[in-house]
């Protein structure tokens, strides 16, 4: 059983970005800047984002968080938007998600101007997206297949059961997976909460992207032997033993499943620092794209 170490790869894939900042510099370039929003005080958005600005630092990237108090309206942040997309020095932004509930997400996304939009949620690099175009791939779909490839996992032709449907993760995918490219070309089955005959299903698969948002949902029964597992879920789990009063836990219960996996990620230390990495890669290509 090989562990994939997001944590290592991701922090190679800074190196990469930080290389390439210091080359476009040298030769006159701007410094790439991503901006991000931020509504309200929900703790793990907070974390997520200064995990966003710190690692723009670390590599020599320009960020700017914008941090709205709770009682923000949804005008309010669409007119913050509307500045981001109009301010030629921002290269590209994102909204924190989740959002307070009082505010439409769905329109926030849409009010993002595309060109600028590094999460790549907005309709119009979905739509890229599906039909293989050059966009923003969202960071954490994008990020497991970077940390497939760098493994050199084989999935052209295999069964990749993916567990949840969301905007965010499991959707996008299944897209991506399906697709003829360096990781996919594989044979995807969608599962979610309704679906009937689950573990008959994970029992068929060489990869499972766990995505459903239930900690521990995927036990070692549900798997065959030598199956490779992504696991996408961060629940916090209230735990006493720790400072913080939680531990993060995984959609997959590790200590059976990893029995079985010939590879299989960490929670924490998997798929969530390649979802940062992948973020500001995103960055670089629209500093790249950027004509100002
Ligand atoms: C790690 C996210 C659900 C909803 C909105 C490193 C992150 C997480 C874990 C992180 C996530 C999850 C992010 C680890 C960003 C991933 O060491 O295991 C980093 O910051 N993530 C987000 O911005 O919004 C979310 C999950």
């Amino acid at each position: 059983m090989t562990i994939l170490d997001g944590k290592k790869v991701s922090n190679d894939i800074k190196d990469e970005i930080a290389e390439h900042v210091k080359a476009m510099v040298s030769k006159g370039g701007k410094v790439p800047h991503l901006a991000a929003i931020l509504v309200g005080t929900d703790g793990a958005s907070m974390t997520y984002v200064n995990a966003k600005v710190k690692a723009c630092e670390r590599i020599g990237f320009n960020s700017t968080l914008i941090d709205l108090p709770d009682y923000t309206t949804e005008e309010e942040l669409l007119q913050k938007i509307d500045q981001l997309n109009t301010d030629n020095d921002i290269d590209g932004f994102i909204v924190q998600l989740p959002l307070p509930k009082h505010i439409d997400e769905q329109k926030v996304l849409m009010a993002v101007n595309p060109d600028k939009d590094v999460d790549g949620f907005h309709p119009t690099n979905v739509g890229k997206m599906a039909l293989d175009l050059p966009t923003f791939l969202p960071a954490t779909p994008y990020g497991i297949m970077e940390l497939l490839e760098r493994y050199q996992i084989e999935t052209s032709g295999k069964n990749v059961v993916v567990l949840g449907r969301s905007h965010i993760v499991g959707r996008p995918m299944s897209i991506l997976m399906s697709q003829k490219r360096k990781a996919g070309d594989a044979t995807v089955t969608v599962v979610h909460s309704r679906s009937k005959n689950l573990k008959e299903i994970t029992l068929e698969a060489d990869i499972v992207v766990a995505a459903i948002g239930i900690s521990e949902f995927l036990t070692g029964d549900m798997v065959k032997e030598d199956v490779v597992i992504i696991d996408v879920g961060i629940t916090r789990v209230p735990d006493a033993t720790k400072k913080t009063g939680y531990r993060l836990a995984g959609d997959v219960e590790f200590e059976s499943v990893s029995k079985k996996a010939s590879y299989i990620t960490p929670v924490p230390g998997g798929v969530g620092p390649m979802t940062i990495a992948m973020l500001l890669k995103n960055t670089l290509l629209a500093r790249e794209r950027n004509l100002q």
